[in-house]
């Protein structure tokens, strides 16, 4: 497709504006959206909002000619885009002097990962090429494939799936050029490291390395290209990805690392740990009867852990016996027990999820480090928000529970700042307004995070109770407060009350994008994340550079031996945090569609969009903005931007500002009906008569400059 086919708002199909739309029907709705995805069209506005459906296929949108032009037009000139809102959201940040973040919904598979990249992509382009800028633009975009090669996998409704959430602010000096960011990182799914489902890989970097490193660097990490040696890929021998070059992408996270700012013996370091990984999950535990009558066990294949001991530079002995014996601390005794097999098997797992998540964020904090800031002074920033996407497998887990909550608020946050607060606001100002009805998801948050009653905190309830339990307290529990609940329903409790088993140990919670049954089996363990202190103090022990880093907890002369926050908490509190962070800046709306469940091009289904739209709320959302006003603002604020657009306001009003902008308006080319006036601020119903607004105060202001120009050469 042609750059000028691209541009043009004279090809596009149907209506590039679902406000437009008319009748307003879903049908209408999802036929539009049909018809233009048929011509490559994948952009729909809902005013300011876009609609974003994936091609599965490369589409030429992504030019650097393609940002040029949006760049030099206001947001409705051109046909619906990313780069739209992204330069929205760029020159809002400037011209208002607001910061901003851009929200990037959908399930998983929707386009979310590659929308933030289009997101990122924009923004370096347009600020400035000065040399000592390009290298923090360059630091800032390469270190997304870093976290994606660490933090991506394949499953069976990705083949990249983001399995960690992702919040990336850019910081900008006043002149609107980057200067620095920070990176939030959210919970990785970490038990993909020792198991994964049918049709789905480990993450990305170990595939990356097998295939592509040269034989030296694999030598110096003591591997061998071929990926069906180690157990913890080849579970279900899903190996490689059509879609997915590992090759390729080693050079590409190779080089992305040094750009960064990752040093050759930090590089070196990182792999060290994930070889040793790779090698940790091959260790096998052979069952032993002690004379007592307990079971131990003993190590099968010892030379992967000497492997592993000239990796860590560790001492084989410690790591033998952490792997096999558990020391138990009982007041001024010491006791030392044998682990059976399956229960070292376990540890050696808790220790590779633990080495590779602990690893994962070390990683973020060193990006940061690198591309945090360096000059202090007054910033904007805008930040861009990618995060997994709603799940349902055939088997959920703990992992899809709490994803699954995170897209709960991330659906809450849309609800209250698109279709709560915007009609609050009217009903407020005083505006006329008929209530669009919506469902608010508010409940099924409540439902998981309320403290003492949700979900949340009965998982948490039941991790610190003493004495006997186990995942099937916990849904017995969590059956007893929730039943009456109707967004919740217990599988498998009315046969653990009545003959103490359960045929089912699950629940299903009715979200906001479908019911999912989630096992209970794993809650309690993933919730709580301990591993044992033998371990921790085993890898603090190592000689390695970064084992002391990221085992603190190993430290013997550390004594406080509180409990760490449980995963649930840790991460309620982090989201909670997200959410006020996000709620402080301007909000911009990427909301992702999925075609097709294959994966592949040309392919509308639609039942699956037509739930999607459903669940987005998207036609409530057109009927809001349909009814509503684009854009509201404080009046003083108001006349102060515009006041030079009319000779009556220029250069100062001294009456109510309401009234000058009643004359300000009159004096230009702005039909009446397309404003109104509320108690403290004035709404204006089309964001094109905003941008026409802007158009007016640029001319005006071009010629005061010419005139005081003008003056000026007068007086010499
Ligand atoms: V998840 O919640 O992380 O599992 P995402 O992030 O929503 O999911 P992603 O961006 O990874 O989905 O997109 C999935 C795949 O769709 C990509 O790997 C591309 O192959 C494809 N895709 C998505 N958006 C585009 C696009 N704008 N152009 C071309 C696209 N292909
Ligand atoms: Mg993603």
């Amino acid at each position: 497709m042609s750059t000028r086919g691209v541009l043009s708002l004279d090809q596009e199909v149907g209506v590039s504006d679902a406000v437009l739309l008319d009748p307003l029907t879903e049908e209408a709705f999802i036929a539009n959206l049909h018809q233009r995805f048929k011509r490559d069209q994948i952009y729909t506005y809902i005013g300011t909002v876009v609609i974003s459906v994936n091609p599965y296929k490369k589409l030429a949108l992504y030019t650097t000619n393609i940002i040029e032009a949006y760049r030099r037009c206001s947001m409705f000139e051109l046909p619906p885009h990313i780069y739209a809102v992204a330069d929205n959201a760029y020159s809002s940040m400037l011209d208002r002097n607001t910061d901003q973040c851009v929200i990037i919904t959908g399930e998983s598979g929707a386009g979310k990962t590659e929308a933030s990249k289009i997101v990122m992509q924009y923004v370096a382009e347009v600020s400035h090429k000065r040399k000592e800028l390009v290298s923090i633009k360059q630091q800032l975009l390469q270190s997304i494939p870093v976290l994606e090669a660490f933090g991506n996998a394949k499953t069976q409704r990705n083949d990249n799936s983001s399995r960690f959430g992702k919040y990336m602010d850019i910081e900008f000096d006043l002149l609107g050029q980057p200067c620095g960011g920070v990176i939030t990182n959210y919970l990785l799914e970490k038990s993909r490291v020792v198991s994964q489902s049918q049709g789905e890989r480990n993450f990305h970097i170990f595939y990356q390395i097998l295939s592509g490193a040269d034989i030296h660097f694999l030598k110096t990490l003591k591997l061998q290209r071929n990926l069906e040696n180690y157990s913890i890929l080849s579970h279900y021998r899903c190996l490689q990805t059509e879609t997915v070059d590992d090759r390729t992408s080693w050079t590409l996270t190779k080089k992305a690392m040094e750009v960064v700012g990752f040093l050759q013996d930090e590089i070196l370091a990182t792999f060290q740990i994930v070889s040793s990984v790779l090698k940790f999950g091959n260790l096998q535990f052979i069952p032993r009867a002690n004379m007592d009558g307990t079971e131990g066990c003993s190590l099968m294949n010892e030379y992967e852990l000497y492997d592993i001991c000239e990796l860590l530079k560790a001492d084989f002995r410690a790591i033998q016996a952490a792997l096999t014996l558990r020391t138990l601390e009982a007041r001024h005794d010491v006791v030392v027990t044998d682990l059976s097999a399956s229960e070292a098997t376990y540890a050696r797992d808790a220790l590779c999820k633990a080495l590779y998540s602990r690893l994962f964020t070390w990683l973020v904090n060193r990006i940061n480090e690198n591309i945090r800031a360096k000059r202090i002074g007054k910033r904007k920033s805008l930040g861009v928000l990618d995060i997994y996407g709603f799940e349902v497998f055939e088997h959920n887990s703990f992992e899809q529970f709490i994803i699954n909550y995170c897209n709960e608020k991330l659906q809450q946050i849309f609800i209250e700042l698109t279709l709560k607060q915007e009609q609050e606001e009217y009903i407020r100002e005083g505006i006329q307004w008929v209530h669009v009805d919506y469902f608010n998801n508010a409940v099924i948050c409540d439902l998981i995070e309320k403290n003492n009653h949700g979900i949340l905190s009965l998982l948490d309830e039941e991790c610190l109770r003493p004495g006997p339990v186990s995942d099937e307290t916990f849904l017995f529990k969590l059956t007893k407060a929730c039943q009456d609940n109707p967004y919740f329903e217990s599988r498998g409790c009315k046969n653990f009350l009545s003959d103490n088993t359960l045929s089912y140990q699950s629940f299903r919670l009715r979200h906001y994008a479908g019911a999912v049954t989630y096992s209970v089996t794993g809650f309690l363990e993933k919730n709580n994340d301990l591993l044992y202190r033998d371990l921790s103090q085993a890898m603090y022990n190592c000689e390695h550079p970064l084992l002391k880093t990221l085992f603190p907890e190993g430290n013997p002369r550390r004594t406080t031996l509180k409990r760490p926050t449980t995963t649930g908490i840790q991460f309620k509190i982090s989201i909670g945090a997200l959410m006020k962070n996000l709620e402080a800046k301007q909000p911009n709306y990427i909301r992702c569609i999925k075609p097709n469940e294959l994966k592949q091009p040309m392919i509308f289904e639609m039942a699956l969009v037509n739930h999607q739209v459903q669940y987005l709320g998207l036609l409530e959302n057109v009927r809001v903005k349909r009814a509503g006003y684009a854009f509201r603002q404080d009046y003083n604020i108001f006349l102060q931007r515009y006041k030079m657009c009319s000779l009556q306001t220029w250069p100062n009003w001294s009456g109510l500002p309401v009234e000058g902008i009643t004359h300000l308006l009159r004096d230009l080319p702005i039909h009446p009906s397309e404003y109104t006036f509320g108690r403290t601020k004035i709404f204006i119903k089309n964001p094109r008569v905003l941008f026409e607004l802007e158009e007016f105060r640029r001319d005006r202001l071009n010629e005061l400059a010419t005139l005081i120009q003008k003056t000026w050469r007068g007086w010499v």
